[in-house]
């Protein structure tokens, strides 16, 4: 299809108009279900239009503000334009951008940071209030008013049945190739009406190729043709390449005893540059039919697909460098029977990623002694990106493993501490921590003994010491000694006993006194 006859139905097509002209229908203070998942499949205009609607009225003395919710994180046109003129109220449930994240520290704008596969139920149950308009990004227009989805499923189904009125931005950059990469399944229900979701491989397909949406909620048609904005992938470095190292090594073993099959199980990789490079550095390993049951797919698994060491990705969206989407995006047609885009409560359902035994390996921000993981935020108190589907897959899969640099900041903070600061994923649900130190596998471990290899195997040798110092004191003077602590130092001993060594042992007397008064 070319550009011009992307919009096959001619009663949608009498709705085509310009992006401020939709903006223009979007009363403030409305929530807007806006398409996009990482950077793949938001709309590109009718943010940006509605964002210059908000300055002007902000200019004027009028406080114009929206919820918006979405997939997951979206790009400088959706979330950077209307972060910049303080135009949300509420953001949910998983961003990335930089002045969005100042705003929600800074205070100025709410932020509900849940599972990505609550979203959708969260909606349909009505917990989050009503959704006024859903401004969906697609890649064409059937006669019949089928959708042919964009680069990203994400909630899309789910704003598109829920929301008062629809907004759709028709894509002609997207490649018309994407037609029939995606799975679109109806049948959820809430409960006590529920039934199986039928997926047992990645690969099945349970529902239908097209979105489909009530015409009469349909207000505006714009035309648009501009690319998928994410950025571009580091190169691995020497920690990413270490880490992902001692994956392959831990996954070899898992064959060797028998406890994973030859093909490994289906793969699900996180967001960001260290989850990239464990799945560039599968390229070299012996492992061959390689799956994924994930929801994002980067340039490392894409590069599995076009290499043939993967054979099939199921996935919610298409997270690529500008690069592996102008690739991805002119051989789209090749991809078809290698990739399915599902809407994210199936990319992330809890039954489907137990059934399929998923190996999920996620980055965090700080992981403590115990395998407590701390993925969402700094020092306790701000937000980094939020839990995305982070915990949908951790809690759920055969094998859970949690990966991150052993420090951040040139080495002057450590990722492992003694008592995580915020707490996104339990002990109960971590099975294995790596850093480019080594890897802590804690299946069948006691906290104490947990707390014994993630110190060994993960710390960096500059920290080990005070970890260690800070462990045996714990078993010293913790009053209980399941999960030995001492409540008064978890968050300072770390920093205290890098910032002055004197002071510490000093310090280290007086709290022993402290300590000892609580025994
Ligand atoms: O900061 O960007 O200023 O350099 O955090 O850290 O090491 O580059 O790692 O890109 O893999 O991201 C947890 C954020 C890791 C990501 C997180 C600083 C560090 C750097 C990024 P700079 P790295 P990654 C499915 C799965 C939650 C969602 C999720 C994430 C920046 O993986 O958002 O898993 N996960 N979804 O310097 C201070 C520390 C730090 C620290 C790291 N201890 N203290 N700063 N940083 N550790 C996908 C979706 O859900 C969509």
């Amino acid at each position: 299809m070319t550009e011009t006859n992307r919009i096959r139905n001619p009663a949608l097509r009498s709705k085509i108009m310009t992006a401020q002209q939709a903006a223009a229908l979007i009363p403030k203070g409305s929530n807007v279900g806006m398409s996009g998942f990482t950077g793949a499949g938001y709309p590109k205009v009718v943010p940006l239009a509605l964002a210059e609607r908000m300055n002007a009225a902000h200019a004027g003395g009028e406080t114009f503000r929206i919820g918006v919710w979405t997939g997951a994180s979206t790009a400088p046109e959706l979330d950077g334009a209307l972060a910049k003129v303080d135009g949300m109220e509420m953001r949910l449930p998983y961003q990335s951008d930089p002045t969005c994240r100042k705003r929600i520290n800074a205070g100025e704008m709410e932020y509900l940071d849940i599972h990505l596969s609550h979203v959708a139920q969260f909606v349909w149950g009505g917990f989050l209030g009503k959704l006024d308009v859903a401004i969906v990004e697609v890649a064409a227009i059937r006669e019949d008013g089928a959708l042919i989805p964009s680069s990203s499923v994400g909630n899309n189904k789910t704003w598109l049945d829920c929301a008062g009125k629809v907004i759709l931005e028709v894509n002609s950059w997207q490649n018309i190739a994407l037609k029939g990469m995606h799975d679109v399944y109806y049948g959820t229900q809430l409960p006590p009406h529920r039934k199986p979701i039928p997926i047992v491989t990645a690969s099945d397909r349970i529902g239908d190729a097209y979105l489909h949406c009530d015409p009469a909620k349909i207000i505006a048609v714009v035309e648009t043709n501009a690319p998928d904005r994410n950025s571009a992938f580091s190169p691995p470095d020497e920690n990413s390449r270490l880490i992902a190292e001692h994956i392959l090594d831990f996954f070899g073993h898992e064959v060797k005893m028998g406890r994973l099959p030859k093909e490994l199980l289906p793969l699900q990789s996180g967001v960001g540059n260290v989850a990239n490079a464990v799945m560039e550095q599968l390229q070299g390993a012996p492992y061959d039919n390689l799956t994924a049951y994930t929801e994002v797919l980067q340039d490392g698994m894409f590069n599995l697909l076009r290499s043939g060491k993967m054979s099939f990705a199921s996935a919610t969206a298409l997270s690529l460098s500008p690069d592996a989407a102008h690739e991805f995006n002119r051989d789209a047609a090749k991809y078809r029977d290698k990739i399915v885009l599902r809407p994210q409560e199936i990319s992330n359902h809890p039954e489907v990623i137990r059934r399929l035994g998923v190996i999920a390996m996620n980055g965090l921000i700080e992981a403590d002694i115990y395998g407590n993981v701390n993925s969402t935020h700094i020092r306790g108190s701000s937000i980094m990106n939020g839990i995305g589907g982070s915990g949908d897959f951790a809690r759920n899969a055969w094998l859970s493993i949690f990966m991150t640099p052993s420090s951040a900041k040139n080495g002057q903070i450590s990722c492992i501490v003694p008592m995580v600061t915020h707490v996104d994923h339990t002990e109960h649900d971590v099975q294995v921590v790596v850093t480019e130190q080594g890897l802590a596998d804690l299946r069948g471990l006691s906290p104490k003994k947990r707390a014994e290899v993630v110190i060994e195997n993960c710390a960096h040798p500059i920290f080990k010491p005070a970890l260690t110092e800070y462990f045996e004191r714990a078993r010293r003077y913790s009053p209980g000694q399941h999960t030995p602590h001492i409540l008064d130092e978890a968050f300072t001993f770390l920093p205290n006993w890098q910032a002055n060594r004197e002071a510490r042992d000093a310090w280290k007397e007086d709290s022993v006194v402290q300590a000892d008064a609580w025994k």
